[in-house]
Formats: structure tokens, sequence, C-alpha cells
């Protein structure tokens, strides 16, 4: 019995999915899934099993489900200590679906990152334009950021790891590290139609991923911060009907009936948010303002981070980006 449960890994499901990419596994169907876990030997109904085990008497698998599905095999495949890290804040990630450190990583790490950043970012060879409003340019990302700026590695320490791996209870594989400016957008254009991420939204990304915010310069509500819906918010507002070009505008159904929080913050201070569960948006920057932030996006996984994570990380990652996995 126990050898049988341990056969199947989180590689197992993929490559019986297909291609071992894990993508394919959110992507693909439930009746996919189903069939193609079927064919896994040794297991005589394996879909039967890991429905049984890991989820009790749900059968149905949505894009959630499939997404735990993934964490809980990842989790049974870890062995993930992190004794330093401090216990409530992985509590508080789990209770919140968000944390917020102040002031994590000192200029010693920021500085370069940001020179960097600022000498790329309006450089046409190098960023591209991510967000506009006919001739206004709203937001901009740099192009394969992990080949620019080696020291974006340094963003993933052993606590922002630590925390992240406690928190799934599994390895943790960043699969993208994003640099981005957003630029002032004048509020009619903003009631009228959303130019970056700052209608309220939820990522439509499996549920054993997350996204880690850095935050490269002071930043307060003027430069348009991150806001987010502590997770039981998210849930209370989400099960009403909620469309993101109607009940998303800023300023208006969300602020009205809940409780909002800002990453607000010094420089390098870092997010952690369940995009993929909470109401999130980007906030619009003051006229004259702009907001310079970093994520690294990632998810969790049977295998200890390698020693080549930063290398490995697929530069056309976000071209490959399809509207599921946008946000
Ligand atoms: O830029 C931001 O503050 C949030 C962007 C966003 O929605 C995301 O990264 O998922
Ligand atoms: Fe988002």
């Amino acid at each position: 019995m126990a050898t049988r449960k341990t056969q199947i890994t989180p590689s197992t499901v993929y490559r019986y999915v297909k291609n071992e990419d894990r993508h394919d596994v959110i992507r693909a169907g439930a009746h996919t899934i189903r069939r193609q876990l079927k064919k896994i030997p040794g297991t005589a109904d394996p879909s039967r099993q890991l429905s049984g085990r890991l989820f009790g008497a749900r059968t149905g698998i949505s894009n959630t489900v499939q997404g735990e599905l993934c964490r809980r095999i990842a989790a049974a495949q870890s062995t993930v200590r992190h004794p330093d890290v401090d216990d409530e804040l992985v509590a508080e990630l789990k209770r919140q679906k968000y944390l917020y450190l102040e002031s994590h990583f000192g200029e010693r790490t920021l500085a370069p990152i940001r020179e960097q950043f600022n000498d790329l970012i309006e450089d046409d060879t190098a960023s591209v334009v991510r967000g506009r409003h006919d001739d206004l340019v709203t937001s901009r990302v740099i192009q394969h950021p992990t080949s620019r700026i080696a020291e974006l590695e340094d963003l993933l320490d052993s606590t922002i790891l630590g925390i992240t791996e406690r928190f799934f209870g599994a390895h943790f594989k960043p699969a993208e590290i994003r640099c981005m400016r957003n630029y002032h957008v004048p509020d009619d254009i903003v009631q009228e139609s959303e130019s970056f991420a700052n209608y309220w939204h939820c990522d439509q990304h499996p549920v054993d991923a997350i996204k880690i915010f850095i935050t490269l310069h002071d930043t307060d509500e003027r430069h348009g911060p991150l806001h987010v819906l502590r997770g039981d918010e998210s849930k209370r507002i989400s099960k009403q009907r909620f469309l993101r070009h109607k009940h998303g505008v800023p300023g208006k159904y969300v602020e009205e009936n809940a409780d909002v929080d800002t990453f607000t913050g010094p420089a390098g201070s870092v997010g952690f948010a369940k995009t993929n569960e909470l109401l999130h948006r980007a906030g619009v920057p003051d006229e004259g303002e702009h907001r310079d932030m970093i994520f690294i996006y990632g998810y969790a996984t049977d295998q200890p981070l390698s020693e080549s994570w930063f290398d490995d990380i697929d530069p056309t990652f976000t071209k490959d980006q399809t509207p599921a996995f946008g946000g």
C-alpha cells in the first residue's frame, strides 16, 4: 500500500498527462487527466486512488483542484525543512494568502538591480510596452531580464525560499522573473478601460503557484502599490457575481464592499501573494509618478531548488503566456 502511494510523483503525473510539462497538466481537461492517470503501471485505478486520497469524496477536477493536486503530490515527495523560518510568517501567509515583509532587502542587494533596471526599462532594445492606451504608454516590461540582470538571482534568498517552501510544504520552482514599470493613467481612462492589471482580478494560474513581489523604491499610495483583499474577503466577494471589466473597476465595487490592503513601504519590501486565489489589482500611479516592481512567479515541485535554477529560467516564458496564464 505505502509503496504504491509513493510511486506517483508529480513527474509521473506530468509524464502520463503530456510532455512532462506542468502547464499541460493544468490545461488538460479532467477527462484527459483521469484517462492518462489510469495508464500509470502498478496502480489499478489511480484516478480513484488519487481523488480519494487527495480530495476525499470530491470527484470534479477543476483547474483549482488540478493545482492542488500538483501541490499535494509535490508535497508528498518533498523534504522541506527551513527550521530558521518564523512559523508565524508561514501561518500568516496561509491564513491571509498574502504576507508582507517590510524592508527585507537592503541597498547592497537592491542598488545594482535598480541601477540596471533603470537603464533597461525605457530602452526599446531591452524592454517592451506592456500596456498602452492609444499613444499613452501605461506600462513597460524588460525582456528576458534574467539574461540581462545577473543580480536578480539574489532575490530568492534563503528566507524567501524558506517561507515559500514551508507554505507549500513542497519545493519551489521559479518559472519567471518579471521587471515592470507602471505609469500614470488619467482617471477617465481608468474608469473606461483597463490599462495594465489595474482592475480587480484573480490570476488564472493553478493554485500551486505564487507570486513574490519586490519593490525597487519606497512605495506609497502615490506610486500605485499592489492592492489585495484577504483570502476570506476575496472568497466572499468572488462568491457573488464578479465581472472584471465591471466589478473590478478601481475605486468602485470592491473598495465599497471590502477591506483593501496595499503593499506600501520602503524599497526592498517583499510581498507574497496567492494572486490565483486573492482578488488584487495594480494601483495607478499619480501624475508624474511611476512604480517599479519585480516579481518572481513559481510553483510547487518535488525537486529541490537546483544550483542552476536562475540559468534554467526559460527566458521565453512570458512570450508563451496564454490568456489563461495572464493577469
Ligand atoms: O502590478 C501589480 O501591482 C499587480 C500586477 C498583477 O496583477 C499581477 O502581477 O498578477
Ligand atoms: Fe494579477
